[in-house]
C-alpha cells in the first residue's frame, strides 16, 4: 500500500510554526518530513528535532484513552472510566450549579497553550462561559508579563521590534538574555542571525549561561548574575555619558526625563536618569566597578561593550524574554530601552528599540469571541491566589475591571495546559491549595497524557492530538504565512477535540446555536473563519479553502520590513509617540504615581530583586537558579518522549568552582533545595554557567517521591509564587537555592 502524505503543522507554543508532512501507512503515522516548499530560506521553514518526532511523542501508548472521573483524593491520580455523555452532563451541571451558587467570577479558564491553533479549547471554553453568565478572565501571559507591561510605559506600545531581515543592516548585535537557536523566536530570526555572522558582524551574548546561541554564534559571551542586568546597563550608561559617546540630539529631541533640562512640566524636582547615574541622589556613581560588584561582569568588559554599543552604528540590542521572567523583570526591560535611546538606535534600520519587540503580524483567521458579562480580570499568574483568597483581591493584587473580586475561583477549565501544576510556580504550594476540594470545587482537564496537572483533574478528558483533528496554524511572533493542519488519522481510542465536546456541553446548557455559530462543526468553523479573511483581504488573492488545506501553507504577499518607530523618528511633527506626553518617557509620571519608588522607580534603574543576590535569604540560599527553554522540549511537551532526551539530558548546570567547593563531580546526584521544595538531579559540571549560578531547563514533569522530592528536575518545585512588583508577573527565573550531594 502506498504511503499517504498529509500536510500538518506544529501547533504547540514552541517559538516556531512549521509546515510538515505526516507520512501515513496503514492508518498509522510512521514518519514526519518537512513540507516541500518552493521558497528559498528564510522563507522555507524547516522543522526542528521535536517536530520530526511529533508522532513518537503524541501517538505513544501512554495516551489517555477514555473520559475519566476522579475516585481517590484530588491529586492522587486515581480515576474511573466514564462515558462521554456522563462527562458532558457532569460538566454542564457543575458550570450551572457553581455559577448559581458563587457567581460568574468563580469560573475560570487557566492559562495554557499546549494547543495554539486558530481554534483553541481554552478560548472556546471562555466563549461558552460568556454565553452562560460570564467568568473571571485574566490578562498578562507567562511569556511576557513584565515586558508587555513595562515597555508601553516608555514607548506607549509593545510593537517595538524590527523585522528579522533588518538584522542584516546591523553592524553589531547584542543578544541580551536571548537564545533563539533554542527558543526559535519566530521561524526566520536564526537564518538572518547566521547570515549576519557570515557577513562578519560582531555578535555578543549576555546571559548567565553560555547558551547554544552563544556557543554557535557569539564572538563574546558575557556571563552575568541573573536579575542584575539593569546594574550592568547603568554601568554602560555611565561609560557612554562620561566619555560623551551618547546621541544627545536624539535624547533632547525625543525623550523626557533623561536629564534635568528635559523633565515633564511640574516634575523638575524628581529624579532624572543622568543625575542618577552620576550619583546625585544616593552618592553612588554607577561606574563599571560598581556594576561589576553586583553583576560579576569584569569592569573592563562593561567598558568595552559600552564603547562598542555606542560607537558601532547601527547596533541591535535584542532583549530576550528570559531576563524579564525575573523578580525585577520590569526594570531590565526599561533599562534596555534607555540604552537604545542613549545610543540613538530607535526607529532606524539596523537598530533596535529594545523592550517587548513585537512586530505587527498580517491578519490571520480568527474565531469571534463573545462579550464576557463579568468585567473583573486578574493577572494570569495570580490564579492560585484567586483560589485561596479571591474574595479579598483588589486593585492592589492587580485586579482590573472591578474594585474587588466577588468570589474565589471554584471551577477551573485546564485544557491543553500543564499550568495547573507543572508550569506554575511553587508546585508544593499549588498542590496544597488544590488538594483542598472545599476551595476549588471542580477541575476539568483535557490532555493527551497523565501529566502532573492531569492528576489534579476531577474530570479528565482525552484530547485529540494534532494528527487526529484539524486546525489552522499562525506564525509565532513573526512570519508572513498561515498553515493548515489536516487530519492524518482517525482519533485514537475515545479522544475528542475540545471544541467537539464543548459543543455538546453547550447543548446541555441551551446555547448550542450561539456557541457553534449556527451549528458549525470544527471543519465548518475553520472554513468559515478562513473564508471571512479571504473576503476581507481581497488584494491577497488567497486560494479557496480546499486548495489551502491541500497545499498546507499560504504565504502573504511580501511587505517591506517593519522598523518600529521609523515614522516617529523621521517625521516627528505628525507622529508623536503613543505615550501621554507624545515623547519617549525615560521618566514616567505614571510610574511615579504608583508610590513605590524602591521597587517601581519612575526612571529605569537597577533595583535589587527579591529572590536575588541583594536579599536577606541569600545568606541561607547563596546560589541563584535560572531556567531556560530547552530545544529538548516545548515547555513540558515531549518530556515523556525519551528519544529526545539525548538532545539535552535533564541535569543541573553547575560551575566547576561551585562543584569543587561542594565536593561535587560531573554526573553526581545532588539535591537542589530551598524552603519551598527539593529536587534530586544529576550535576553537569560546566564553565558554561557563571559561578554562583545553577541552571535547570524548565518544563520537566514534576515527579515527587514519597518525601515530596522531585526526581525529574522540575524548576517550579523551587520557584516562588510572589508576583513581580508592577506587572504582577511570574519571576520564574529568580530562585535562591542551596545544594548538597545526594
Ligand atoms: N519555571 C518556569 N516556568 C515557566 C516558564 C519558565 O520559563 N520557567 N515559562 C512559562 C511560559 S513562557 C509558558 S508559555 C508556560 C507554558 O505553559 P503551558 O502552556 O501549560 O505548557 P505546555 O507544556 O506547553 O502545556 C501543554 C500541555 O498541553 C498538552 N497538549 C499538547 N498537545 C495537545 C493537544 O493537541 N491537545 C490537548 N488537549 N493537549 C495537548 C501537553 O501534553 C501539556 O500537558 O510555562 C511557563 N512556566
Ligand atoms: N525549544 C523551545 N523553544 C521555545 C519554547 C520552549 O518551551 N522550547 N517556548 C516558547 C515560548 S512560549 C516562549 S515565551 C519563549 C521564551 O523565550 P525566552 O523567555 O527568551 O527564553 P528563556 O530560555 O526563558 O530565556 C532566554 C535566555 O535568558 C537567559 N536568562 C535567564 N535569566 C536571565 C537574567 O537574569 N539575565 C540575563 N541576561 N539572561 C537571563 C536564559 O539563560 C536563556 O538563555 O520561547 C519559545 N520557544
Ligand atoms: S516544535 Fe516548533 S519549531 Fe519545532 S518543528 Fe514544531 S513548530 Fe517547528
Ligand atoms: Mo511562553
Amino acid at each position: 500500500m502506498t504511503d499517504r502524505l498529509v500536510p500538518v503543522c506544529g501547533i504547540n507554543n514552541c517559538g516556531g510554526r512549521c509546515p510538515l508532512l505526516a507520512v501515513v501507512r496503514d492508518g498509522r503515522v510512521v514518519e514526519m518530513r518537512p513540507l516541500p516548499q518552493s521558497a528559498e530560506p528564510p522563507f522555507r521553514i524547516t522543522p526542528c528535532a521535536r517536530g520530526l518526532s511529533y508522532h513518537k511523542t503524541f501517538l505513544g501508548s501512554d495516551r489517555l484513552r477514555y473520559p475519566m472521573k476522579r475516585v481517590g483524593e484530588r491529586g492522587e491520580g486515581k480515576f474511573e472510566r466514564i462515558s462521554w455523555s456522563e462527562a458532558v452532563a457532569e460538566i454542564a451541571s457543575k458550570i450551572s450549579r457553581l455559577g448559581a451558587q458563587y457567581g460568574a467570577s468563580s469560573r475560570y479558564v487557566n492559562y495554557g497553550f499546549g494547543l495554539d491553533g486558530v481554534v483553541r479549547g481554552n478560548a472556546m471554553a471562555k466563549n461558552l462561559l460568556s454565553l452562560t453568565g460570564g467568568f473571571l478572565d485574566s490578562y498578562n501571559s507567562y511569556s511576557t508579563a513584565c515586558t508587555s507591561y513595562a515597555t508601553p510605559y516608555t514607548y506607549g506600545t509593545t510593537e517595538t521590534g524590527n523585522s528579522a531581515e533588518d538584522l542584516l543592516n546591523s553592524k553589531l548585535i547584542i543578544l541580551w538574555g536571548h537564545n533563539p537557536f533554542e527558543s526559535g523566536f519566530g521561524s526566520e530570526v536564526n537564518f538572518y542571525l547566521r547570515e549576519a555572522k557570515k557577513r562578519g558582524r560582531e555578535i555578543i551574548s549576555v546571559d548567565p549561561r553560555q547558551s547554544d546561541t552563544a556557543v554557535s554564534l557569539a564572538d563574546t559571551w558575557i556571563g552575568i548574575r541573573p536579575t542584575t542586568d539593569s546594574a550592568m546597563m547603568d554601568g554602560m550608561a555611565y561609560v557612554i555619558l562620561s566619555e560623551s559617546l551618547q546621541n544627545q540630539a536624539f535624547m533632547d529631541k525625543f525623550c523626557i526625563g533623561f536629564d534635568s533640562s528635559h523633565m515633564p512640566p511640574g516634575m523638575e524636582g524628581e529624579e532624572n536618569y543622568k543625575d542618577y547615574v552620576f550619583g546625585k541622589y544616593d552618592n553612588i556613581v554607577k561606574t563599571p566597578e560598581w556594576a561589576s560588584d553586583i553583576t560579576g561582569v569584569p569592569a573592563d568588559t562593561i567598558r568595552s561593550v559600552a564603547r562598542k554599543y555606542a560607537t558601532i552604528h547601527p547596533a541591535a540590542l535584542l532583549q530576550g524574554w528570559g531576563p524579564q521572567r525575573n523578580a525585577n523583570g520590569e526594570q531590565t526591560v526599561r533599562s534596555g530601552t534607555m540604552l537604545a535611546c542613549l545610543t540613538g538606535n530607535v526607529g532606524i534600520p539596523g537598530g533596535s528599540a529594545c523592550g517587548y519587540g513585537l512586530i505587527p503580524l498580517p491578519k490571520t483567521p480568527e474565531v469571534p469571541t463573545f462579550q464576557n458579562p463579568y468585567k473583573g480580570k486578574i493577572p494570569s499568574f495570580l490564579w492560585t491566589d484567586a483560589v485561596l483568597r479571591g474574595d479579598e483581591m483588589t486593585g492592589r493584587d492587580g485586579v482590573v475591571g472591578v474594585k474587588k473580586l466577588a468570589a474565589p475561583i471554584k471551577l477551573i477549565f485546564n485544557l491543553a495546559g500543564n499550568m495547573l501544576i507543572n508550569q506554575h510556580s511553587d508546585i508544593n504550594r499549588t498542590m496544597r491549595i488544590l488538594k483542598d476540594t472545599s476551595m476549588c470545587e471542580f477541575i476539568i482537564c483535557s490532555d493527551l497524557f497523565m501529566t502532573p496537572s492531569a492528576k489534579f483533574a476531577d474530570i479528565l478528558l482525552p484530547g485529540a492530538s494534532m494528527f487526529e483533528t484539524e486546525n489552522i496554524g499562525k506564525p509565532w511572533r513573526e512570519g508572513g504565512y498561515i498553515l493548515y493542519c489536516n487530519r492524518a488519522i482517525e482519533p485514537l481510542y475515545e479522544s475528542r477535540f475540545e471544541y467537539d465536546w464543548l459543543s455538546d456541553v453547550s447543548r446541555e446548557l441551551g446555547v448550542y446555536d450561539e456557541f457553534t455559530f449556527g451549528g458549525k462543526d470544527l471543519r465548518g468553523l475553520l472554513e468559515w473563519v478562513y473564508n471571512d479573511l479571504r473576503a476581507l483581504l481581497k488584494n491577497e488573492e488567497m486560494p479557496d479553502f480546499e486548495t489551502f488545506t491541500k497545499e498546507g501553507i499560504y504565504r502573504y504577499k511580501k511587505k517591506p520590513p517593519f522598523i518600529a518607530f521609523a515614522d516617529n523618528i523621521a517625521r516627528p511633527e505628525n507622529h508623536p509617540f503613543p505615550t501621554p506626553s507624545g515623547k519617549i518617557e525615560i521618566f514616567s509620571p505614571r510610574l511615579l504615581a504608583k508610590g513605590n519608588p524602591s521597587e517601581i522607580p519612575a526612571i529605569p534603574k537597577y533595583t535589587p530583586a527579591f529572590e536575588g543576590p541583594g536579599e536577606e535569604r541569600f545568606a541561607k540560599y547563596p546560589l541563584q537558579l535560572v531556567g531556560w527553554h530547552t530545544k529538548r522540549r516545548t515547555h513540558s511537551i515531549h518530556d515523556n518522549n525519551l528519544s529526545l532526551e539525548q538532545i539535552d539530558p535533564q541535569k543541573v548546570w553547575i560551575n566547576p568552582a561551585d562543584a569543587m567547593s561542594h565536593g561535587i563531580q560531573d554526573d553526581d546526584e545532588i539535591f537542589v533545595f530551598n524552603d519551598r521544595g527539593r529536587i534530586r538531579i544529576k550535576a553537569r559540571v560546566t564553565d558554561r554557567v557563571v559561578k554562583g549560578v545553577l541552571a535547570i531547563s524548565q518544563g520537566a514533569w514534576h515527579t515527587p517521591d514519597s518525601d515530596g522530592t522531585d526526581l525529574r528536575g522540575c524548576v517550579n518545585t523551587l520557584s516562588t509564587s510572589r508576583p513581580t512588583p508592577l506587572a504582577k508577573g511570574n519571576p520564574q527565573h529568580s530562585n535562591l537555592v542551596d545544594i548538597a550531594l545526594a
